[in-house]
């Protein structure tokens, strides 16, 4: 299979298809729908969250269409919280609010994404499909508490395409555990987004590919769709 060169920040990043697959992340009812979880956080703009949405299901196509590896990732925790990270334990003890503290100690009918509740499961706009990986996972970044790793070393796949929410949390989370563990990965903008992009996305994405490129690289929707068309 070909290796497609992809103009992006800092460089082109140069593909080989038949080691590539398209990382989606968190794109769960949870994130992106008004009143679950993301919707409760302080300063939430669910507006461009759901905007992207439409990009996400074009490069999905695009994958799809070359029976490239797709894999979704979800955040939850079991319902007792025994997988829960003690950061996210921590958070919860010095929330300042009793809805903060619900949130984050997920207690049954609570906003923290639980296995197996309504919010947890994606978006049907972006849901998986039959054969597709779905990774759940406890904490931010997809490979901490996963079997992300050994799924990814087992398909062969060194490069990844990365969309999903939120940017400034588990999109850009993931991509600093992937480029410890050697993979190379591409953030494409427009399929991507979080609570509060005015303040956090530029920075957020500029950060990954500072200094040549020190987590990754960022790129955009039709360079990506021209290459892989
Ligand atoms: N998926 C993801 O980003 N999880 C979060 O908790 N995001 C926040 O922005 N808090």
């Amino acid at each position: 299979m070909r290796t497609v060169s992809i103009p992006a920040k800092p460089f082109a990043f140069n593909a080989p298809l038949s080691k590539t697959a398209l990382l989606a992340i968190d794109l769960q009812r949870d994130f992106l729908l008004p009143g679950v979880v993301g919707d409760t956080q302080t300063g939430t703009v669910l507006s461009s969250i759901q905007a992207i949405l439409p990009a996400c299901q074009q490069l999905l196509k695009l994958f799809r269409d070359l029976e490239l590896p797709v894999i979704h990732t979800r955040e939850g925790h079991r319902p007792d919280l025994s997988d829960c990270p003690s950061s996210k334990l921590q958070i919860s003890a010095q929330a300042s609010t009793p809805c903060e503290a619900i949130r984050e100690i997920g207690i049954p009918g609570s906003r923290r994404p639980v296995r197996g509740e309504y919010g947890h499961d994606l978006h049907l706009a972006v849901t998986a499909r039959p054969r597709e990986l779905v990774v759940d996972k406890p904490g931010k970044g997809a490979f901490w508490n996963t079997n992300l790793l050994s799924e990814l070393q087992a398909l062969g796949v060194t490069h990844l395409v990365v969309m999903g929410v939120t940017t400034e949390c588990s999109v850009t989370t993931t991509v600093r555990e992937a480029n410890d563990r050697g993979f190379e990965c591409l953030v494409i903008e427009e399929c991507t987004a979080g609570y509060n992009d005015t303040a956090f996305k530029a920075p957020s994405l500029d950060m990954l590919h500072r200094s040549d490129g020190l987590f990754g690289y960022v790129g955009t929707l039709t360079p990506i769709v021209a290459a892989l068309s």
